[in-house]
């Protein structure tokens, strides 16, 4: 809770104890209806007086109540570039029964997950639908994130993508194929470059300071980069409208076009202490891939 809602909710304590007392000490044996008729003015003038900092306050209890023994994962990238796709995929398979309770701008997957024989842990994961980093460097939900001063945050996944969503003329999001016939149409090589410029928008150096001096605490001990939609890019590649450089991959292809970007989160978790960054290439369609990454994370995590 910040200070000017701490002060707030002081003062008006101070002066409602101020007043009965008053009361008490003027009106003697009337007391009892005087402060009946004080009480009904009071909760009107409260419910004004607070609602600037309802919100505040309203987060500041949810702190109270963030499940601190589960592991908490929170993924950050910029719209389309495959969030809700890779938690529905990863987390919906090792458990369909995945807990979903949504707010306005998040939604939180909560579902336990077997270790081994004998060890399962809660997991909740937070997704953004809002999609703008202020939800998160500024407003990060204390019931999730915990308190500022006590963050609960174990993994962190930044995602970008090479190839952007889009939209027909009806609003509806082209599909794999669909979107492939328009690549090929339009300049492939530009829509990359294009889509690359703006995950490095999203995700620069002055965000990275933000998101880490509002999120970290020693709890967060993984880091990753993933690079999503490699299989796009493999098909794109395979049909020669990407052409590589002889002997590379697409891996390395994807984690050349991100490389300053690398360079800078590998630099505030070098700052930072955290050992345990790595950079993957993804298709967050694919189930298979994503598996070895969760088994990584809970292996990583004490
Ligand atoms: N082909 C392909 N499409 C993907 C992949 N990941 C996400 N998408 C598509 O990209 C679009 C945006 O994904 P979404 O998960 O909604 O992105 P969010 O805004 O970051 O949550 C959707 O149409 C997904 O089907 C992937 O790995 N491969
Ligand atoms: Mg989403």
């Amino acid at each position: 809770m910040n200070k000017k809602a701490l002060l707030t909710i002081f003062i008006f304590a101070i002066t409602i104890i101020l007043i009965i007392w008053c009361i008490f000490a003027v009106f003697g044996s009337s007391t009892e209806a005087v402060v009946s008729i004080f009480i009904l003015i009071v909760v009107p003038v409260a419910g004004l007086v607070f609602r600037p900092i309802r919100d505040d306050i309203e987060s500041s209890i949810d702190g109270f109540f963030t499940s601190e023994n589960a592991y908490k994962i929170c993924i950050f990238g910029r719209s389309g570039s495959g969030k809700t796709t890779f938690i529905e995929t990863a987390f919906t398979l090792i458990n369909p029964n995945t807990d979903r309770k949504s707010t306005l701008f998040f939604d939180y997957y909560q579902f336990k997950a077997q270790v081994t024989l004998k060890d399962s842990i809660d997991i909740e994961i937070a997704d953004y639908r809002g999609q703008n980093p202020s939800q998160i460097i500024l407003k990060a939900p204390e019931k999730f994130f915990g308190f500022e001063e006590n963050r609960q945050l174990n993994a962190l996944l930044f995602i970008v993508d090479l190839i952007p969503k889009r939209k027909d003329e009806y609003d509806h999001i082209l599909n794999d194929e669909a979107l492939l016939t328009w690549l090929k149409t339009d300049d492939p090589i530009e829509v990359i470059e294009k889509r690359i410029r703006e995950h490095y928008e999203y995700i620069n150096e002055g965000v990275l300071e933000l998101l880490f001096s509002s999120l970290y605490s020693d709890k967060l001990k993984s880091v990753k980069l993933l690079i999503n939609k490699t299989d796009l890019v493999n098909k794109l590649v395979d049909d020669g409208y990407v052409t590589l450089t002889s002997g590379s991959t697409v891996e390395e292809y994807a984690r050349k076009r991100f490389q300053l970007m690398i360079k800078n989160i590998s630099r505030a978790c070098q700052e930072l202490e955290i050992d345990d960054f790595s950079v993957l290439s993804i298709s967050a369609k694919k189930p298979g891939t994503l598996n070895p990454i969760i088994s990584d994370l809970l292996n990583k995590r004490s």
